[in-house]
């Protein structure tokens, strides 16, 4: 990690004691419009090309740090290679990121052994932040690894055998257990995928698996995949979620919503029928893959229900959109598809 960016964190770290907590990124629904989630107008927040070397910066993963915010970015470079990098804001909106790759520490060579990495999540559970991604192992599956920092990242086993993708973790034990969901699929771009629900004592053993939930039409009819960390509230884990149709073009990635239990998240108690989020702007119908919205962090501010949703758009550039939980859980009673 450059001098740079350690001084950045550690200046972050250092006011965390002095400063409040900064407000999430927000912007009023633009007049006119009636939708549940709407864009950010300074969209794409991030260039592909913020970075010298990078071709696309997208599916990324944001929290908030200290008295700003860090994350954990998908940067593909020039060699289209699939890599990750550290970044840190002190708004969520204009980015510091990292130039190397982000490079885990570990113990054991073979697992430690870097093949590429995409679509990270972040999520603060307890004492630490703990990163999930896409991780090259013969073959896509969970990495799994933590940091306290954003500094150090020391690198867990995998979370599961090849292949799987989407691992995202709840942000506290639930009776007891720590818990993930994840996607098991393929090796190439799967035409199919399900999410699924596994237990873990300790971040290390998961087991337990029980089926979430599966596709169902049009938008969400080839497959799914969790988003963000789920947000809990009291009615539930308020997940939002990836989902693929297949056009006589390829495949359009949209985003809705799911409501899922408390204490036994595998029960779905409702599940939005239409997309909450399509691709339809340029930068989310134009890029490297076409048609692709893809979140996979978000931002919740309680005490005023804003959430900022954070997704990579056309496999290109980062994105925001915006929304307000009550009204998301309002239009998940309304538009349930869950009988
Ligand atoms: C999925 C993942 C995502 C990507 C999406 C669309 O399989 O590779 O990173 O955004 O395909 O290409």
């Amino acid at each position: 990690m450059s001098d740079g960016l350690a001084n950045t964190i550690n200046d972050i770290l250092k006011k965390k004691k002095e400063t409040a907590i900064k407000s999430i990124p927000w912007e009023e629904r633009p007049a006119g419009c009636t939708d549940i989630v709407w864009r950010s107008q300074r969209n794409p927040i991030i260039p592909r090309n913020l970075l010298p070397k990078s071709n696309s910066i997208f599916n990324s993963a944001v929290v908030r740090f200290g008295q700003g915010f860090a994350g954990v970015f998908r940067c593909d470079d020039k060699m289209r290679n699939m890599q990750l990098h550290v970044g840190i804001s002190d708004d969520g909106i204009k980015w510091h990121i990292e130039s190397e790759r982000l490079k885990f520490k570990c113990k054991d060579n073979n697992l430690g052994n870097w093949e590429f990495g995409y679509d990270p999540r972040v999520c603060w559970i307890e004492d630490r932040y703990y990163v999930t991604w896409c991780n090259g192992y013969h073959g896509p599956t969970i990495g799994m690894a933590y940091t306290n920092d954003f500094i150090d990242f020391h690198q867990l086993e995998n979370a599961f055998l090849p292949f799987n993708r989407n691992g995202v973790l709840f942000p506290r034990k639930i009776k007891g257990e720590y818990a993930m969901l994840s996607r098991p699929s393929d090796n190439g771009h799967t035409p199919f995928g399900d999410i699924f629900y596994s237990q873990s004592p300790n971040m290390i053993h998961w087991g337990r698996h029980r089926f979430v939930m599966g596709t169902t039409s049009g938008w969400q009819a080839t497959k799914i995949g969790a988003g963000p960390i789920p947000i809990e509230t009291p009615q539930g884990w308020l997940l939002f979620y990836h989902g693929v149709l297949t056009s006589c073009n390829g495949f359009v990635y949209s985003m809705g919503a799911a409501l899922l239990d408390l204490d036994e998240p595998w029960k779905v108690l409702a599940r939005t029928s239409s997309y909450l989020l399509s691709p339809q702007q340029n930068y989310e119908c134009v890029g490297d893959v076409p048609n692709v919205v893809f979140p996979c962090a978000a931002l919740y501010d309680e005490p005023t229900g804003r959430i900022a949703v954070y997704y990579g758009g056309a496999d290109t550039v980062t994105c925001l959109a915006f929304c307000k939980i009550e009204e998301v859980l309002q239009f998940l009673k309304e538009d349930n598809c869950i009988k």
